[in-house]
Formats: C-alpha cells, sequence, structure tokens
C-alpha cells in the first residue's frame, strides 16, 4: 500500500532529473587563451598590449566566450617571453601599467568576462631581484634557489653535482662564480628553479596568489606544474641521486635521455597544488566566486587526474587534457581519435569534468597538425563533447601556422637549436603570429612597420572581417557552436562514441528527449554511413550546422541510415 502511494513521487523525481543541477560558471563557459603580445597593439610598437586586450574584449563577447586566460604578462627579460619572470607583482612595460591592468578588469567586469593569469611557479628569471640578490649572498633570498656543490674529477675538474638534463636540452645545473655552486632549472639557463623545500619560498608564491586575487581575477592557469618539486637530498645520504637512463636515445644532452622520477610528478607537487586550491577557496568563502586553477602536465592520464584532488582535498578544476595535440593528427585514424578522446572520460573522477585544449602557444596550430578542413570538425569536437571547452586564439578562424625564417626566429626552443634548417621545427613561432583581424596593414594587429613576428602570410583571406561578412565561415560555424553549447544536451546530456570506419568518427549527446549526432570525417574520402547505429535514431536527422566546405546546409533532412560524407566533412545532425 505504501509503496503503491510513493510512486508518483518517484516518478516526479525519475523526471525532475536530480543531476540537472545548476552550474557554476567556468562549468559552462569557453576560455580563450590570449598571447598578449600577439593579440593586440595599441601604441604601433609592433608587440600586443594590455590596452590592446581592452579594446578587443567585446570580440570575446561577440564570440561567446566568457572567460578568458592571459599568457604572461609580468615583467620579465622575456629571454622566454614572458615565461621567466622577473618580478611577480608587476606588469611589464611594453604591455602597459599596473593603471591598464585594472582597466582591463573593469572593462572585462562590465561585459562579464572572467580574467585568469598565468601562474609560472618553477622558477623565477635569472634577471628577477630575488636571484640578484641571491648571488650577492643575501641568505633569505639565497635559499629561494636550488644550489648545489660541483663534483671535481681526479684531474681537479669540476662537473654539475648529477646527470639532470634540462627540458631544453644539457645539464639542468649551471655554475655561478659569485657563490661557487652550481643552480638547477628544468627548462633554460635564465630560469632558476625555486626552491620549494624553503617555507618561505612557498608563502611567498602563495602571496602572489593573494596579490592577484584581490585584483579580481578569476583563477590561474598554472605553468608547468610537474616540474615543481625535485627530490630532498636527505632521503638520498645528502647527494641528489642521478637519473637512470631512459634507453631511448644515446644523446646525453637530450631531456629524453633520462627517465624523470626524481624531477617530475613527485607527491609533494600534488600537495601544493592543493595548498593553492585551499587559498582559492578562501577567497570564495568571502565573495561566492568560484576561482578556477588550471593544469599544465603533459602527463599520464592517471597523474593527470591525481591534480582534481585527492580524498577530502581539493586541487585543480581543470587539469589540462592535451588529447588533441598530444596523440592525434590529421593522420589519426576515426579509431585512435575515438581512443584519445575517450582517455580523459574514462580516467577523470565521476563528479568532475573533462576539458578539451586542442591548441596553444606551444603547439602548431590546428589547421596546420590537422588541416584547414578540419577546423570545424575539431571545433565541434572541442565545444560539444562533455566538459569544459578552451580554445587558442585565432582558431575560431582557422588561423595557419605563420612562416617565420631563421632571421626572424625568437622563440629560444627555436634558436637553441642552432640550426637555421631545422629550427622551425622546434620553435614556437609560427603559432605565435600576430592575430589576424582584418586584411590591413599588419592584419589590423598594428600599425608598426615591424612587429615582434611577421604576420602570416594568408591574413588578407583568413580574418576576422572577412569571416564576419560571409555566413559560411569558421568564425560563424564557431559562434553557432558557442551558442548551441548552452543548450541542456551539451550541458547534461550523455555521450557515446563511434568509429565507423578508418575516416569517420561520430557521437551522439542525449538528454531527456532531445538528442544530436556530431560526425567529423578525418579523411579525404567520401563515406556512406548508417546513423541508425545510434539508439533512438530511425529515419531522419537534419543538418544543424556543417563545416564550410560541405556541401550541406542547415536545415538539410538526410535519411539516417545512408548519410553520404564528403571528404574532410564535419556536421552536427539533431535527431528527428
Ligand atoms: C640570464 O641567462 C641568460 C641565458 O638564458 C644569459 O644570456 C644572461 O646573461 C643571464 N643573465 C644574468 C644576469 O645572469
Ligand atoms: C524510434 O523507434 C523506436 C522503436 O521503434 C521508438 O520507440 C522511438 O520512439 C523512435 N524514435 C524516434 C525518434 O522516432
Ligand atoms: C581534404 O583535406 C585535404 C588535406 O588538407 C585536402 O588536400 C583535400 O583537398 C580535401 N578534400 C576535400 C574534398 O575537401
Ligand atoms: C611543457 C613545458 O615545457 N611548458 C612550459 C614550461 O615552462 C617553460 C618555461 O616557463 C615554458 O617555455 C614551457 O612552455
Ligand atoms: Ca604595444
Ligand atoms: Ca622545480
Amino acid at each position: 500500500m505504501r509503496s503503491l502511494l510513493l510512486l508518483p513521487v518517484l516518478f516526479a523525481l525519475a523526471f525532475s532529473h536530480s543531476h540537472d543541477k545548476s552550474l557554476d560558471w567556468w562549468e559552462t563557459t569557453i576560455f580563450y587563451q590570449i598571447y598578449p603580445r600577439s593579440f593586440k597593439d595599441s601604441d604601433g610598437d609592433g608587440i600586443g598590449d594590455l590596452n590592446g586586450i581592452t579594446s578587443s574584449l567585446e570580440y570575446l563577447k561577440e564570440l561567446g566566450v566568457g572567460a578568458t586566460w592571459l599568457s604572461p604578462i609580468f615583467k620579465s627579460p622575456m629571454y622566454d617571453f614572458g615565461y621567466d619572470i622577473a618580478d611577480f607583482y608587476a606588469i611589464q612595460e611594453e604591455y602597459g601599467t599596473m593603471e591598464d591592468f585594472e582597466n582591463l578588469m573593469a572593462k572585462a567586469k562590465e561585459l562579464d568576462i572572467k580574467i585568469v593569469l598565468d601562474f609560472v611557479p618553477n622558477h623565477t628569471s635569472n634577471e628577477s631581484v630575488w636571484f640578484e640578490e641571491a648571488l650577492r649572498g643575501h641568505e633569505k633570498y639565497y635559499d629561494y634557489f636550488i644550489w648545489e656543490d660541483g663534483v671535481v674529477d681526479e684531474n681537479g675538474v669540476m662537473h654539475p653535482p648529477n646527470n639532470w638534463v634540462s627540458v631544453f636540452r644539457k645539464s639542468a645545473w649551471e655554475y655561478r662564480e659569485e657563490v661557487g655552486k652550481y643552480y638547477f632549472h628544468q627548462f633554460v639557463i635564465g630560469q632558476p628553479d625555486l626552491n620549494y623545500r624553503n617555507p618561505a619560498v612557498v608563502e611567498e608564491m602563495k602571496n602572489i596568489i593573494r596579490f592577484w586575487l584581490d585584483k579580481g581575477v578569476a583563477g590561474f592557469r598554472v605553468d608547468a606544474i610537474a616540474h615543481l618539486f625535485e627530490v630532498d637530498k636527505a632521503d638520498f645520504g645528502g647527494k641528489l641521486p642521478d637519473e637512470p637512463l631512459s634507453g631511448r636515445t644515446d644523446d646525453p644532452d637530450s631531456y629524453d635521455y633520462l627517465t624523470h622520477i626524481y624531477t617530475t610528478d613527485l607527491d609533494e607537487t600534488l600537495d601544493m597544488v592543493y595548498q593553492w586550491r585551499e587559498v582559492f577557496d578562501e577567497y570564495k568563502e568571502k565573495d561566492g566566486l568560484t576561482r578556477v586553477m588550471m593544469t599544465e602536465a603533459y602527463s599520464s592520464p592517471q597523474m593527470t587526474m591525481r591534480y582534481f584532488g585527492e580524498g577530502e582535498r581539493k586541487g585543480a578544476q581543470m587539469p589540462f587534457n592535451f588529447v588533441l595535440i598530444s596523440d592525434v593528427n590529421g593522420e589519426s585514424s576515426a579509431a585512435e581519435i575515438k581512443y584519445a578522446l575517450d582517455k580523459f572520460l574514462t580516467f577523470k573522477p565521476i563528479d568532475e569534468h573533462a576539458n578539451w585544449v586542442a591548441g596553444n602557444h606551444d603547439n602548431n596550430r590546428v589547421a596546420s597538425r590537422f588541416s584547414p578542413e578540419l577546423v570545424d570538425g575539431i571545433n565541434m569536437i572541442i565545444m560539444l563533447m562533455p566538459g569544459i571547452a578552451v580554445t587558442y586564439m585565432g582558431e575560431e578562424i582557422g588561423m595557419v601556422d605563420g612562416y617565420v625564417s631563421w632571421e626572424d626566429t625568437v622563440d629560444p626552443s627555436g634558436c637553441n637549436t642552432d640550426d637555421p634548417i631545422n629550427y622551425w621545427m622546434a620553435s614556437r613561432d609560427p603559432e605565435r603570429t600576430p592575430f589576424q583581424w582584418n586584411a590591413e596593414k599588419n592584419a589590423g594587429f598594428s600599425t608598426a612597420d615591424k612587429t615582434w613576428l611577421p604576420v602570416a602570410a594568408d591574413y588578407e583571406n583568413l580574418n576576422v572581417a572577412v569571416q564576419r561578412e560571409s555566413e559560411n565561415t569558421h568564425l560563424n560555424v564557431y559562434k553557432f557552436l558557442a551558442d548551441l553549447r548552452t543548450e541542456k544536451v551539451f550541458r547534461y546530456g550523455r555521450y557515446e562514441s563511434v568509429a565507423f570506419n578508418e575516416g569517420v568518427f561520430a557521437f551522439r549527446r542525449w538528454y531527456q528527449r532531445k538528442a544530436y549526432i556530431v560526425v567529423v570525417n578525418f579523411r579525404n574520402e567520401p563515406y556512406t554511413i548508417d546513423l541508425t547505429y545510434f539508439e533512438g535514431v530511425n529515419r531522419s536527422v537534419k543538418v544543424v550546422v556543417s563545416s564550410i566546405q560541405s556541401p550541406k546546409t542547415s536545415r538539410d533532412v538526410l535519411s539516417a541510415n545512408k548519410v553520404e560524407i564528403v571528404g574532410n566533412e564535419s556536421l552536427v545532425l539533431k535527431v528527428v
């Protein structure tokens, strides 16, 4: 009797969809990465700046983007274009002043765009006051860095303390006569690692986080997190141990020569991430706004997931999911694409969100790594897979890697090759060329005669202004997807994917009675596919949006059991 009475209540509960909970700002937005040096130059010196960003924020609004993360804007000698920070509390002059930053924050607030900054905690610049003071023997700052004695051989020649190699090749140790010791640097010589085993460093870095949170930033993207901690020599009899050989290369200068068990992904690094999250949460408690943390680590899925948190302790909301960068490219088959995309979803904790990153300032552009024809398909994946979308500036219009000659190359990763022929393989300049606003001088990026990097050659036809004018453009596909993404199907809906054949990857999202199917053909081959494979698909599907070279137009209705897909075609279909 009682159970019968309960029945209607259970029904009501079942239909109210208890997982249809209200979502926080960061769970539904698109994060748009701006590389400030290349976005918009306001004063004609050929270098992008904060006022340029402020004046262009409405563009983000136009895209449907609600948050942006800015690559570093802090004071820096620019050996590594801002990833070598000299003063974590100051703005780099060529980017503007603190007042310019505050204006940017005010404008962003007015437009309801959240600003996320880049936090580079692993190291400072060798021209930071801290490092300079350390060299002068100032004890407090000396202890901010990692110093070791060299090893003197039988001939009296001094060698680095151990075999550790830097990410950018050669020994990770650099001798300084001023103090008679070697300092440790995981990246370039100009980036001495901070000593996180010193509690004063831990506190200082938290104060930097607080300083910017006080200015209203909505979180941080944390750079190169895996490299934060190195092992404690106290655990190894007072001497930092050699890392084991990987067996993958015979070149002892190569980072790949060693297996980095003592210098990456240590448990202490995770603990530090959790401690930072506690600082973020202090702020949330004060004003109710969630601060987000995104972590950059090209690690195994098991390791990546640990950044979310462990047990009671919370970490990053968005450990970046780099599968579309590290695992696949234009050569990949549909099965390989499926395997890569399912990975994060498979490993992630059930109550956390996935995130989708297809490009950034360290990797070749989507149009170059996949193909210009796949730009819309990749944007469909980024925007419509379950989770948070991240876009690197320019991917919405399908920008292509720029050509940067050896003479014009400035990225240390390119210059360090000392190879005028093959430098471009290591250089990150091609994906950092100026943003293409219009067909005017320097693509509308700058009025300077020379910009810090050359503008990519195709800018006259490939730019925002041109793509605004006609309907069938990457920009308009992107805006359409940004809008579509706000539907409940894409916020709460379930997900199922399949590789139909060598080329066609497809996934279904469904929620209550609504369902969509996204189809991306990774091959320059036509295929006929049967979409009734998907449950709930019987007769027909309707084209909602298609890649720009697709012969189909929106509102075309197709027979579900016999959908003809042309080479490189991408479609979003509604199940009708
Ligand atoms: C910092 O390191 C760079 C190499 O990355 C070097 O050219 C420069 O001289 C160094 N500056 C100081 C003050 O040591
Ligand atoms: C598809 O067919 C099934 C079973 O024949 C039916 O239950 C379902 O409602 C149909 N769906 C659509 C979208 O027509
Ligand atoms: C598909 O993409 C490839 C690679 O960019 C290109 O060569 C080919 O012409 C494209 N084919 C079609 C039908 O768009
Ligand atoms: C993976 C990686 O190397 N990321 C960054 C690490 O930090 C250096 C220096 O800050 C950057 O150049 C890299 O992009
Ligand atoms: Ca400027
Ligand atoms: Ca470190």
